[in-house]
């Protein structure tokens, strides 16, 4: 009967790259598991398969696996943080998996950098659909050596899918990563978890969808250092410029950022390549400003601090909801809310109270 053990350091069936070289799989899976000082080493020397292998323990549920991947992440920590990280959005069909594939050759090729690529995609436990669209489309930065392809994982609410992005994220720095590209699906909240992960947050468009069509809110174009309109190809380049022309005029109307960079627009084409050099450059001009003016380090220590905060969140709303006492008289008080027989701020309390006991001044 083959081992649970064993199982959780398995890379997850339709994980598009690396694929584990088979003897090291075959090496690996005659131990029960590799022990965390192997793991932590195989990462640091860059070893995919083993990075690969880690991340699928953040991923997992299972409590063993769990505080594996906390010791691996903490010691990995120290080695983690030099890198470029990239948030990339835009609406499905924009053609941001395309943009990744070009620019990942663009700088594993003549750049020789070595490119990870992230996702957060909550939808994903839904529609399996986006993993599977990622994979063709990027299927020659998939097979290069220098580059490392991990879908969205697929378990979980946003915040906990989010968490473990983040922690893959530190992992794959620590195994030599120094450009690190986030995928999201445009809905909902992902744009601003993705944007709290990064240092560069690039917004990708594209002509002759509307902007309501193209989620282009307020919000999102606000977030966005960079604008790249899309698909500028074909007959399509006239009307690529007009779109870029009115993002940028558009980018004027917002407040500046406090990091002191003024976002702009361009336009780009993922089939013929043009614009993607041009899209670095621009990356690096505002991580070059960020860090000569301080932003760059300033925002990621915020940034480290919300996520400690969203992870303490996190972990209580987990103990309260799975608190037994709890539990039994939720679903009572929530009844008595909304038929009027006692109000959501004495049954809140009633909770609280009954998970953490009265607060000594309330004791009297
Ligand atoms: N003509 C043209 N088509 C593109 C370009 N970039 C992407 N596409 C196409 O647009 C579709 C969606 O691309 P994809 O990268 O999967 O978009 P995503 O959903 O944003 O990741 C695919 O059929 C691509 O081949 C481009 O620059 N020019
Ligand atoms: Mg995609």
């Amino acid at each position: 009967m083959a081992d649970p053990d064993e199982s959780a350091l398995f890379v997850r069936p339709g994980c598009v790259t690396p694929e584990a070289p088979k003897d090291l799989i075959a090496r690996h899976s005659r131990r029960r598991t590799l022990s965390h000082q192997q793991i932590v080493d195989g990462i640091l020397r860059g070893d995919r398969a083993v990075l690969a292998q880690a991340i699928t323990l953040i991923e997992s549920s299972r409590a063993a696996d769990r505080e594996l991947a906390e010791q691996i992440i903490e010691e990995c920590l120290s080695h983690s943080g030099n890198s470029i990280r990239v948030g990339i959005t835009g609406v499905p069909g924009a053609g941001k998996s395309s943009v990744i594939e070009k620019l990942g050759a663009f700088l594993t090729g003549e750049g020789e950098q070595k490119v990870a690529v992230l996702a957060i995609d909550p939808s994903s436990q839904l529609s399996g659909g986006s993993i599977l669209g990622d994979k063709t489309r990027m299927q020659s930065l998939a097979s290069s050596e220098m580059a490392f392809i991990r879908p969205s994982p697929s378990r979980g609410s946003l915040g906990g899918v989010a968490q473990r992005t983040r922690e893959a994220m530190l992992l794959c720095e620590a195994a030599g990563y120094r450009n690190i590209l986030v995928e999201t699906v445009g809905v909902g909240q992902s744009e601003t978890a993705v944007h709290e992960m990064v240092d560069f947050f690039l917004l990708i468009t594209l002509t002759g969808a509307g902007d309501e069509l193209q989620g282009m809110k307020r919000g999102v174009m606000e977030l966005a250092d960079l604008i790249a309109v899309n698909k500028a190809d074909g007959a399509n380049l006239a009307a690529a410029e007009r779109a870029r022309h009115e993002a940028e005029n558009a980018l004027h109307y917002f407040p500046r950022p406090a990091n002191g960079w003024t976002p702009r627009a361009l336009t780009c084409s993922a089939q013929t390549g043009k614009g993607i050099a041009e899209l670095w450059n621009c990356v690096l001009e505002h991580i070059d400003l960020t860090k000569a003016n301080g932003w760059f380090s300033v925002n990621r220590q915020n940034q480290t601090r919300r996520w400690m905060r969203e992870i303490i969140e996190q972990g209580l709303r987990q103990r309260f909801e799975s608190h037994p006492a709890i539990r039994r008289r939720m679903e009572a008080l929530e009844q008595d809310v909304l038929e009027g027989r006692t109000t959501s701020f004495r049954a809140a309390r009633t909770l609280l109270e009954i998970y953490s006991g009265p607060k000594p001044s309330d004791t009297r």
